[in-house]
């Protein structure tokens, strides 16, 4: 069998329904080359019945160009979620193929999914994403902003700090009592910026609610907008307009929901007494909610968010539990009522989602992902549109796979990591290591292996976020690795997310100084990486098939540091070529891969130049650290 002509993925053209129901039969297309096999199977395990079925394919046609030959088969309809690979014969030798990729002899792990009734949020697959840390965009209203001295947080009396000043190395120790001003009258304000002149849609907003910290991550008040960002009534405001289209393509919100602990002020804790007629579980052990913590030895040793004080646990005891319902479970839990009007907010992205658990739990085990599957039931029973972006690390398959829990992930280990390694030569804490393009490839070939098409589809891919190192620091300062990662980032499969500044190149080290403030006079249009921002994501609102088409790997070459692969659906065939070194490379780029024929013609749609197919292939010249995207 001849490897280099197989491909199977859940895009349109090689699956009829990526999102079945229960009563769709669904049909796969297998690509081989043309007259290379005798005959194809599909072998799927039906979890309803725990066992293994197969499915004998059939010719169908061949490709345009004659190239290729296509099978087909189908697995029929129920209601079980279903594990698919293929087994295929030549006459002589059997080859296996499956979503982690092509194997000589029988794979254990890497089928593709197919889970009826399951979908993710079309706007997360289609938007773009921009995240928010509020403090540090914009400052929307000076009345409101902190003083000095105003409280203590963590010994640390408050500090008022002028936009832009510097002060991130100073601030050892203190750095959560530093305060910038910005706030949600300033994102409101700024809509235009992000909705008009980026083109992103989705707004995520890093915590919002009442807290004594800049960061917010220690809540303690969830029905209490905090007053130097705002009011319930602005956040009602900002809502309205992300929604509104009277100011660039409708948007959508997606807050922060901390949900794992909360603040050591929050009222059912109490610490310091800061609620009045309130007996919290740290003031007394006969408090209403001592319940919702764990106390080891009460009342100062309980657990909390890596061990912080200011963060104790939430015990969210079992199904029904007033933690539970306090957070999700009633009609006037935080998450639903946020979901619903006045504020009919579009999604929650879910804080150290893993940890959620019953007392004495670390998390990621049976009680969590329960919570996690009632948590998305009380979502969807609001909102079945809504959007749930689940905080973990790693391989989030546990939260994925079995579409019961989250729609998407933070992608730090299918994205973030393996740009930043391949790009800068620096993990994303900023340690060397350095992957080749073939490394990179197959790292991102294995994560997507690891979701379902509709959560790669919905994955958060950001170059940088409020916890790890900026891109633009990674980087060394050198902005044509912002140009290329960009290209990859807005023709990737999953929701490009672009965590504010990274459209320039914001600088900066490890927490908290990837949390500079936003700097006005570079981010606009006249930016040269802001204006290649712009283009990059209308060519993606452009074609469908750079956010739900088909990926195929074209070429990998780890002498020239070069990377390409297409995007493919019914209407267009994209080839993309990235050439990661410093210095021109011109890129040939073999398109017959993807079926498109000789003497046709693709444009390159960022300069505009016009390219034509001879022997399969384009050749390209590119830009050191720069990319091309190539579309019929
Ligand atoms: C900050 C500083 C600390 C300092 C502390 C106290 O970073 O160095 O000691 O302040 O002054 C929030 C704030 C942080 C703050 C922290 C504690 O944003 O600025 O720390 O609270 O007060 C793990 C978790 C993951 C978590 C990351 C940070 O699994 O959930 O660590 N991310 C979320 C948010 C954070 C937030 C919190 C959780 C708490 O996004 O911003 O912090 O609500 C591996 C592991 C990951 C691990 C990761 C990083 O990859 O697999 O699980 O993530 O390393 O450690
Ligand atoms: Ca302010």
């Amino acid at each position: 069998v001849e490897w280099n002509g197989l491909f199977h993925d859940q895009g349109p053209l090689y699956d009829n329904h990526v999102e079945p129901t229960a009563s769709q039969a669904v049909t796969l297309t297998l690509r081989t080359f043309k007259g290379d096999i005798t005959s194809a199977t599909i072998k799927y395990y039906d979890s309803g019945t725990s066992s293994f079925h197969t499915v004998a394919m059939s010719w169908s046609s061949n490709d345009p160009t004659g190239t290729f030959d296509y099978w087909k088969g189908t697995i029929p309809a129920s209601a079980s979620e279903k594990y698919y690979r293929f087994q295929i014969h030549d006459g002589t030798s059997t080859a296996w193929l499956n979503a982690a990729g092509t194997t000589s002899s029988e794979p254990s792990s890497g089928d593709f999914f197919i889970i009826p009734g399951f979908t993710t949020p079309g706007w997360m697959k289609n938007g773009v994403m921009y995240q928010i840390f509020p403090d540090r965009f914009y400052n929307g209203s000076t009345a409101n902003d902190v003083t000095n001295g105003q409280y203590t947080y963590s010994g640390c009396a408050t500090e008022k700090h002028a936009w832009g000043s510097s002060v991130y190395a100073n601030v050892s120790g203190c750095n959560t009592a530093v305060f910038f001003g910005g706030d949600l009258a300033g994102v409101d304000q700024k809509l235009g910026y992000i909705k008009n002149t980026l083109g992103a849609n989705i707004i995520y907003l890093n915590p919002i609610f009442l807290s004594p910290s800049n960061h917010k991550y220690d809540t303690e008040d969830y029905m209490t907008v905090d007053p130097a960002f705002g009011s319930n009534s602005t956040l009602q405001t900002l809502a309205g307009d992300i929604h509104s289209t009277g100011n660039g393509p409708k948007g959508y919100l997606v807050l922060d929901g901390v949900f794992n602990h909360t603040g050591d002020t929050h009222k059912w804790f109490d610490r310091y007494n800061w609620w009045t007629g309130i007996t919290g579980a740290y003031e007394s052990q006969s408090s209403p909610t001592y319940g919702y913590y764990t106390f080891q030895n009460w009342p100062n040793t309980y657990s909390a968010f890596f061990g912080f004080s200011s963060m104790p646990k939430l015990d969210y005891g079992a199904s029904g539990s007033a933690v539970r319902n306090a957070i999700y479970g009633s009609s006037t839990s935080v998450v639903q009522t946020y979901l619903k009007s006045p504020y009919s907010i579009d999604g929650w992205r879910l804080d150290a989602a893993q940890y959620l658990d019953a007392s004495g739990g670390n998390g990621s085990d049976a009680t969590n992902h329960q919570i996690m599957a009632e948590l998305r039931t009380a979502v969807k029973s609001v909102n079945p549109n809504a959007d749930i972006l689940g905080e973990f690390w790693g391989n989030s398959g546990p939260w994925t796979t079995d579409g019961k829990q989250w729609d998407g992930a933070m992608n730090y280990d299918g994205f973030t990591q393996p740009v930043s390694e391949w790009i800068t030569g620096k993990d994303y804490s900023g340690n060397a290591a350095s992957i080749p393009a073939s490394q990179f490839d197959s790292w991102l070939h294995g994560t997507r292996a690891n979701y379902p098409t509709d959560v790669q589809q919905a994955m958060s891919n950001f170059l940088s976020s409020h916890d790890i190192s900026r891109f633009g620091g990674r980087a060394g300062g050198d902005i044509w690795k912002t140009y290329l990662a960009l290209f990859f980032q807005m023709t990737y499969v999953g929701t490009p997310t672009i965590y504010y500044g990274d459209e320039y190149g914001m600088q900066g080290g490890a927490d908290p100084d990837n949390r500079r403030t936003f700097d006005w006079t570079v981010g606009s249009i006249t930016n040269s990486a802001v204006a290649l921002t712009q283009k990059l994501i209308a060519i993606r609102n452009a074609y469908p098939a750079l956010r739900t088409g088909s990926f195929m790997t074209l070429l990998t070459d780890d002498t020239n540091k070069l990377y390409s692969y297409g995007r493919f659906d019914a209407t267009n065939r994209i080839a993309v070529a990235l050439n990661n070194d410093s210095v021109t490379h011109t890129i040939t780029v073999p398109v017959w891969q993807l079926s498109v024929a000789n003497g046709s013609q693709l444009t390159e749609l960022v300069s505009g130049t016009v390219y034509t197919v001879q022997n399969g292939q384009v050749s390209v010249a590119v830009n050191g650290h720069y990319g091309a995207i190539l579309a019929q």
